[in-house]
This record gives C-alpha cells, sequence and structure tokens, in this order.
C-alpha cells in the first residue's frame, strides 16, 4: 500500500512543490484547504486529480484530529502559517493563532490520534532576525524581529517540545529565504521579476520598493522540498538549516533581474516609505553543512539562474 502523506499550506508556494515529489515517490497525497469563497488552487491545478484534498483550519483542532482520523498519514509535512512577514506587524494576533498555536493544535492532534506519525514544521530563517552570528546554522541563538519571527521560534521549539515529551518524531526545517515563479507577488524577489516584467511590456514604468540594503540567502522551492521530505525519512528526528550559504541584497537582486530583461534598474526603482518594516532583519546567510552530511541535500540552483528562471516566467506570462 502507497504511504499516505498530508501537507498543510498545500495552496502555498512550497505545498505545491512538495506535493509534486511526494506524488513522483509514489504517496497517497492529502492536502489540507481552508474554506474560502472562492477557490484559490491555481499553483496546484495541474495535478489537482492526483490529490485528496481535505477541508480544516490551523486555527481548529478539531478539523485537525477529523482530518488524521479520516486520512490516517504516516507523515504530516505542517507547511501552513501567515507566512508574510509585513503583514505581521498588521495582523500580529492572527499571526501568532495561525504560525505559533497553530503548530500546537497540530502536534496535539498527532499525539491524540497517532503518535506514530512523523511530522515536519517549516521553521524560518527569520527567527534568526539580529543575527549573532555569520552564518548562522543549527547552533546560532534566535533574535526574530518581527511578530512572524517570533511566532515561528514558538512554533521551532514546541515541536522540539513534543518531540521531548512525548517522543513524537517530529523535526524542523529551518530554511531560508526560497523563491520560484509561483512565489507570491508580494514577496520581493516575485513582486521585483513581475515588475519587470510589466515594465518589460509597457504595463508599467515604475517599481516601488523598500530596504534595498537587506541581505538575504536566496535559494529555489524546489530544491528545498526535497531537504524536507528527507529529514522525515531518517530513523532519528532533527532540526536542519537549509539554505545555499550565498547571500545577495536587493539592490543586486534588481541589478540581475533588470538586466534580465535588457533594463536598467535604476531607472524604473523607486525608494517608496510603505515598505520599510519597523524592524528589519539586515542580514541573512545560512550554513547547511549538517543537511549536506546528513540528509546528502545539496541546492542545484544558485541565485543568478533563479532570479533569470523568475524573470523568464514572468514575461512569458505577459507576454501570452
Ligand atoms: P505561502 O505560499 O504563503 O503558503 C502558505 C500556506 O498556508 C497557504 O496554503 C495558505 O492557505 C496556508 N494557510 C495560511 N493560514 C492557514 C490556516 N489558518 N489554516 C490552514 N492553512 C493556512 O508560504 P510558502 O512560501 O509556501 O511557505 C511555506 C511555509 O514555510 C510557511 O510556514 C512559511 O512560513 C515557511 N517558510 C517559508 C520560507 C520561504 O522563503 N518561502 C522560508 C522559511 C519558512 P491559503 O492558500 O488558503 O491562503
Ligand atoms: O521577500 P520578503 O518579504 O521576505 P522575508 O521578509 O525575508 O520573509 C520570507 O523569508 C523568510 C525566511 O527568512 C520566511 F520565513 C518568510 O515566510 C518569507 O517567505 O523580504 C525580503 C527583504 C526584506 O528585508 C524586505 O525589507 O526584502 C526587503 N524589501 C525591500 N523592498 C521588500 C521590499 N520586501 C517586500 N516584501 N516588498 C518590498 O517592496
Amino acid at each position: 500500500m502507497a504511504k499516505r502523506a498530508l501537507i498543510t499550506g498545500i495552496t502555498g508556494q512550497d505545498g505545491s512543490y512538495l506535493a509534486e515529489l511526494l506524488l513522483s515517490e509514489g504517496y497517497d497525497v492529502a492536502g489540507l484547504v481552508r474554506r474560502s469563497s472562492t477557490e484559490n488552487f491555481e499553483r496546484i491545478s495541474h495535478i489537482q486529480d492526483r490529490l485528496t484534498l481535505v477541508s480544516g483550519d490551523l486555527m481548529d483542532e478539531v478539523s485537525l484530529i477529523n482530518v488524521l482520523r479520516d486520512f490516517r498519514p504516516a507523515e504530516v509535512y505542517n507547511l501552513a502559517a501567515q507566512s508574510f512577514v509585513q503583514a505581521s506587524w498588521r495582523q500580529p494576533v492572527l499571526t501568532g493563532e495561525a504560525t505559533a498555536l497553530g503548530v500546537t493544535r497540530l502536534l496535539d492532534a498527532i499525539r491524540i490520534v497517532d503518535p506514530e506519525i512523523r511530522f515536519y514544521q517549516a521553521s524560518s530563517s527569520e527567527m534568526f532576525g539580529r543575527v549573532h552570528s555569520v552564518p548562522q546554522n543549527e547552533h546560532t541563538a534566535f533574535y526574530p524581529r518581527s511578530p512572524y519571527g517570533v511566532a515561528k521560534v514558538y512554533g521551532h521549539w514546541i515541536t522540539v517540545n513534543y518531540r521531548e515529551s512525548y517522543n513524537l518524531h517530529a523535526s524542523s526545517g529551518i530554511l531560508f529565504n526560497h523563491e520560484s515563479p509561483r512565489r507570491g507577488l508580494e514577496f520581493v524577489t516575485r513582486k521585483v521579476t513581475n515588475g519587470v516584467a510589466r515594465i518589460k511590456t509597457g504595463l508599467d514604468t515604475q517599481l516601488h520598493l523598500g530596504n534595498l540594503e537587506a541581505q538575504r540567502d536566496w535559494g529555489y522551492a524546489k530544491d528545498y522540498v526535497r531537504a524536507m521530505w528527507a529529514m522525515l525519512q531518517r530513523d532519528v528526528p532533527d532540526d536542519f538549516v537549509v539554505a545555499t550559504g550565498e547571500t545577495h541584497s536587493v539592490r543586486e537582486l534588481c541589478e540581475v533581474a533588470f538586466a534580465a530583461a535588457g533594463l536598467r534598474w535604476q531607472d524604473h526603482v523607486v525608494i517608496d516609505q510603505a515598505f520599510i518594516r519597523p524592524a528589519e532583519v539586515d542580514l541573512l546567510v545560512g550554513d547547511a553543512t549538517k543537511a549536506q552530511h546528513q540528509l546528502g541535500w545539496k541546492c542545484e540552483t544558485d541565485f543568478y539562474g533563479l532570479v533569470e528562471m523568475m524573470v523568464a516566467a514572468d514575461l512569458a506570462a505577459y507576454e501570452k
């Protein structure tokens, strides 16, 4: 019988890539989707007929218990969250409810229904915030700088706590920023590549951005979901940093993305205070040595390949 996996956040960027990977590995895949007045299945429409979509919400523990009882997964990947850092200052309580307490609800549902389930938590490099050391690894202290980062620290530690308290096979991937043509339009990489495509095709002339000096370790989402899966195939649960080991500024992102379409970023980018954050994470760069050695993971796509892929995808969509 095929192994069963449940993905929360299947309608999001990572959920769609992880679903593709698990299907290719022969899993029966279920995805938790929350009720909405309009369907939001664009990222999974190409595989929807091979998925079981189940209704539930991280806000509602009963819905999680019912889904686990009905579907009986062997693996649960918790990718659902309010994941946009800037929105977390506007909606700090909701962010805490979904991104922090949602993890406890799901872990507790697992403890109640089937403690043999293997669990993956989507932890984040945002937890490092005002970084204590460069590069960041599994031993670097957390100093979150946003309500989102604080919520992710809670989600991370409750995962460790349920592992230690109830012996659950619960692992966290501390993933650095990862992007793709399926990235939400509000995140800076996609905002820039989509902006480049709109400018190139004459739909816009300007792109409004915030802090150009922030530096991030940007990788490709499709590479990163392989690390999630590898963590749950190990006998022993653990925590792993997943990153490229390279960092680039938002300014460099603009240079590369505009150049990919034959444009000069200086002619179009406008600094707009609306996108400056109350507190910033200035520099992230990860050390994924542990994941490389223990998971056999490596990133296949570098920053330049990633940005060029995203510009090409956005240009193709507008040209069509
Ligand atoms: P994303 O595209 O924003 O997807 C988030 C998903 O969570 C969506 O499917 C969303 O559903 C779902 N969701 C939100 N609130 C929910 C709730 N209350 N109940 C059930 N589902 C809910 O995020 P992503 O980039 O794929 O990231 C996946 C996870 O990794 C997130 O937890 C994120 O915080 C974390 N992470 C991401 C990165 C990165 O660079 N991408 C790095 C580190 C960690 P709707 O479609 O209905 O909104
Ligand atoms: O693309 P961003 O919004 O991503 P951020 O805040 O790093 O968070 C992402 O990565 C985290 C992992 O470290 C995830 F946990 C989280 O869920 C999310 O996926 O912003 C990146 C940087 C920031 O420093 C921001 O200030 O870009 C800067 N930036 C400059 N102008 C902008 C803009 N960010 C956005 N979203 N929009 C701008 O106009």
